[in-house]
C-alpha cells in the first residue's frame, strides 16, 4: 500500500510542470523556435462558431506560449502570424486578422514588457493597413531596450518573397561596389530579415499538417522538425514541454561524436 502510494506521489512530481522546466533548463534549450500556428479555423469549425473566433483565442495562446518560452529560457520565438498567400482569404476575415495585433498589444504589452520581452517583426510591414502598422511600430519602439526573449511576429511574410528580395538587394550592392566577393551562404543569411537571428533549432507545426508552406525555407535548412494534431487555440504549455523534450532526444542521439 505504501509503496503504491510512493510511487504515485513520484509519478505525480516528476509530471510537474515546474520541475519539468527545471530538467529541461539543465541541458541544451534550443535557442530559437518557430512555430506556425495552425488550426484556428478548424477549432471554432468544431464549436460551431465563426472562423474569426479561433483566432481570437488563437491570439491568447500566443501569449500563454511566450510566457512558458520565456520561463524556459528560450531565446528567441518566431510565431506565424499572416502570410503572404493570406491576403486570399474573405476579406471580412482578413481585417479581423489586422486587428489582433492591436487586441493583442493593448492587452498584453504591459506584461511583456514586465516580463523583459522585446516584440519584433519580420515581414513586409508597408502593405498593412496603417492603424495595424502603428500598434506594432509601437510595440518595437516600446520594447526596442529589452534584453530578454525576442518575439519576433512573422507578418505579411512569405520566404521565397524573402529570398528574392535578399537576391535584388545582393545584385544592387555588387552593382554599387560595395560587395566585391562571391555570394556566400554567410551572406544570403545576412541579406535576410533574420539576420540578427540564429536560425531556429526547433520548427513546430499544429493541426497536422506536415509542410513548411513558405515559412523559414532558408533558415531551417538544419532545423529539427516537430509536428502535432493538436489545434493552434488547444496548444498548451505541456504541448510545448513535449516539443522540447523531444528535441533534447533527438540533439542527444545525433549531436555527440
Ligand atoms: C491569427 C494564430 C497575435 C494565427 C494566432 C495580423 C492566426 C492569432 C498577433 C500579433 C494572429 C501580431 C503582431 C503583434 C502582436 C500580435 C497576430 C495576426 C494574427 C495577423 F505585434 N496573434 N495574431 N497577428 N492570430
Amino acid at each position: 500500500m505504501y509503496s503504491l502510494w510512493k510511487r504515485f506521489v513520484k509519478k505525480d512530481a516528476s509530471s510537474d510542470v515546474a520541475s519539468r522546466i527545471q530538467h529541461i533548463k539543465k541541458s541544451n534549450v534550443p535557442q530559437h523556435i518557430a512555430i506556425i500556428m495552425d488550426g484556428n479555423g478548424r477549432w471554432a469549425k468544431k464549436r460551431a462558431l465563426p472562423r474569426v473566433a479561433g483566432h481570437h483565442e488563437g491570439m491568447k495562446t500566443v501569449r500563454k506560449i511566450t510566457k512558458i518560452s520565456n520561463e524556459l529560457g528560450i531565446k528567441t520565438l518566431t510565431v506565424y502570424a499572416f502570410s503572404t498567400e493570406n491576403w486570399k482569404r474573405p476579406k471580412s476575415e482578413v481585417d479581423f486578422l489586422m486587428k489582433l495585433p492591436q487586441e493583442f498589444l493593448g492587452t498584453f504589452l504591459p506584461e511583456l514588457i514586465a516580463e523583459n520581452v522585446r516584440v519584433e517583426m519580420m515581414g513586409d510591414l508597408s502593405l498593412i493597413p496603417s492603424h495595424t502598422q502603428k500598434a506594432v511600430k509601437q510595440a518595437m519602439e516600446d520594447t526596442k531596450n529589452n534584453d530578454g526573449m525576442i518575439l519576433n511576429f512573422a507578418l505579411n511574410y512569405g520566404s521565397r518573397g524573402e529570398i528574392v528580395t535578399a537576391v535584388n538587394s545582393i545584385i544592387h550592392d555588387s552593382k554599387n561596389g560595395i560587395i566585391k566577393e562571391d555570394v556566400s551562404e554567410e551572406m544570403v543569411s545576412s541579406y535576410l530579415m533574420t539576420k540578427h537571428l540564429p536560425d531556429p533549432d526547433l520548427l513546430i507545426r499544429t493541426s497536422g499538417e506536415k509542410r513548411l508552406s513558405n515559412f523559414m525555407l532558408w533558415q531551417s535548412a538544419y532545423t529539427e522538425l516537430w509536428f502535432t494534431d493538436v489545434l493552434w487555440p488547444d496548444f498548451s504549455g505541456e504541448h510545448l514541454l513535449q516539443a522540447v523534450e523531444e528535441y533534447q532526444k533527438r540533439s542527444r542521439r545525433f549531436g555527440g561524436v
